[in-house]
C-alpha cells in the first residue's frame, strides 16, 4: 500500500501535492517552518525540521512511509543530502522532483558565481542600487558591502533588524509576474539584481526583466548533490508511484 512523503516547500511540491490528493494516494506533506503562513493543503501537513538524517528515518519507520518524494528547493541541499541517507538506510525509494536551472542567454549579463560570498565579491565598490531577491537566510554576508542601496523580497516581514544599513523590504510570496518585477525594477532605479539559480517559473520574471533592462545579474549556482532519481514533471511523479505499486512495493 504506498504512502508518499513530499519534502515539500516549493511551487511544484504544492502542484505536486494536489495531484496526489485527487489521485486519493496516501500522502503527508512536510514543511521546514521556515515561512509564518505556509499555504494550506488537501493532504495531511506536518510542519519543522525531522532532527537530521536519523530523525527522518525514523519518521518514515513509524509513519510506515513506502515512498519519499523530494520536492525541496534547489538550494535546500541540507535536506535532499539527509532525504539520500534516510531512504538508504531504510531502503526507501526517492525520488527528486526538481526543475532545471535557468540557462543564461545571449541577451543575459549574468556574472555566474558558486555560493553567497562570491555574491558579495561580485558586487561593485562603488555605491549602487541593488535587488537582493534570495529570501531573508542569506542577508547577512551583504553587510559587507554597506554602501549599496539594497531591496529585499521576502515571503515574511522581517522580526529582528536587518544586517544591512541601507535597505528597503518588499513583502511578498510570489510567483511573480514580469510587470510587476518591471515595476518593482524601475520604480526603485536597481542597477543590479542578486539571484539564486533557482529555476522554475516562479522567480524567473525578474531574471527577464533584468534582461530587458541590460542590467548585470550575479547569479549563484547550485549546491552539488548526491546522485539520486530526478524527474521534472509532477506526471512523471505520480508514474513512478504507480510503477512501483504495480510492483506491490
Ligand atoms: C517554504 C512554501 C506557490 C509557492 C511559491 C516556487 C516559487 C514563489 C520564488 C524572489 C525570489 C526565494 C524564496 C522564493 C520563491 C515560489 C514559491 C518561491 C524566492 C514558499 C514556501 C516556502 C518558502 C521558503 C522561502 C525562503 C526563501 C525562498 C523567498 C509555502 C512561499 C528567495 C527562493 O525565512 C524565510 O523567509 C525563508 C524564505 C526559504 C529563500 C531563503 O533561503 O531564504 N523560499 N517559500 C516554507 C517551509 O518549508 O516552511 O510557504 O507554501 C514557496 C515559494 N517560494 O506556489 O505559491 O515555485 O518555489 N522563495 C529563491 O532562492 O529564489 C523569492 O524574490 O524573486
Ligand atoms: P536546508 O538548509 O536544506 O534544510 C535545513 C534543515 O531544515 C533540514 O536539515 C531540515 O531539518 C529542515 N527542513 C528543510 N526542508 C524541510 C522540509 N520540507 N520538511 C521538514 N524539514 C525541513 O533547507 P532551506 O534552504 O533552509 O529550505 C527550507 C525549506 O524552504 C525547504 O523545504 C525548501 O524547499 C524551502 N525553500 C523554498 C524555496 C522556494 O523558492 N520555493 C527556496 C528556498 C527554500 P532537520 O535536519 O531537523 O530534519
Amino acid at each position: 500500500m504506498t504512502r508518499a512523503l513530499i519534502l515539500g516547500g516549493t511551487g511544484d511540491a504544492n502542484r505536486l501535492a494536489d495531484a496526489l490528493s485527487r489521485a486519493r494516494i496516501d500522502a503527508i506533506y512536510s514543511y521546514a517552518g521556515r515561512t509564518k503562513i505556509p499555504l494550506p493543503h488537501t493532504l495531511p501537513t506536518r510542519i519543522g525540521g525531522f532532527g537530521g538524517a536519523a530523525g527522518l528515518a525514523d519518521f518514515i519507520r513509524t509513519e510506515a512511509i513506502t515512498h519519499v518524494i523530494d520536492a525541496t528547493h534547489p538550494f535546500a541541499a541540507e535536506m535532499s543530502r539527509h532525504a539520500v541517507e534516510a531512504c538508504a538506510a531504510t531502503v526507501t525509494p526517492l525520488l527528486a522532483l526538481e526543475r532545471a536551472p535557468w540557462m543564461r542567454t545571449a541577451e543575459d549579463r549574468w556574472i555566474e558565481v558558486a555560493d553567497i560570498a562570491g555574491a558579495v565579491a561580485a558586487l561593485p565598490d562603488a555605491p549602487s542600487r541593488v535587488f537582493l531577491a534570495i529570501g531573508r537566510q542569506h542577508l547577512a554576508p551583504f553587510a559587507a558591502k554597506p554602501q549599496h542601496a539594497y531591496t529585499l523580497r521576502l515571503v515574511d516581514a522581517p522580526g529582528a533588524a536587518l544586517p544591512l544599513p541601507n535597505a528597503d523590504v518588499v513583502v511578498s510570496r510570489g510567483p511573480f509576474t514580469l510587470e510587476d518585477d518591471r515595476i518593482l525594477m524601475q520604480t526603485r532605479g536597481i542597477k543590479w539584481l542578486v539571484a539564486r539559480n533557482a529555476g522554475g517559473d516562479g522567480a524567473r520574471a525578474k531574471i527577464d526583466a533584468a534582461r530587458e533592462f541590460g542590467l548585470p545579474v550575479i547569479m549563484i549556482a547550485r549546491p552539488e548533490l548526491p546522485e539520486r532519481p530526478r524527474v521534472e514533471r509532477v506526471g512523471d511523479v505520480l508514474a513512478w508511484l504507480a510503477h512501483d505499486a504495480r510492483l506491490g512495493a
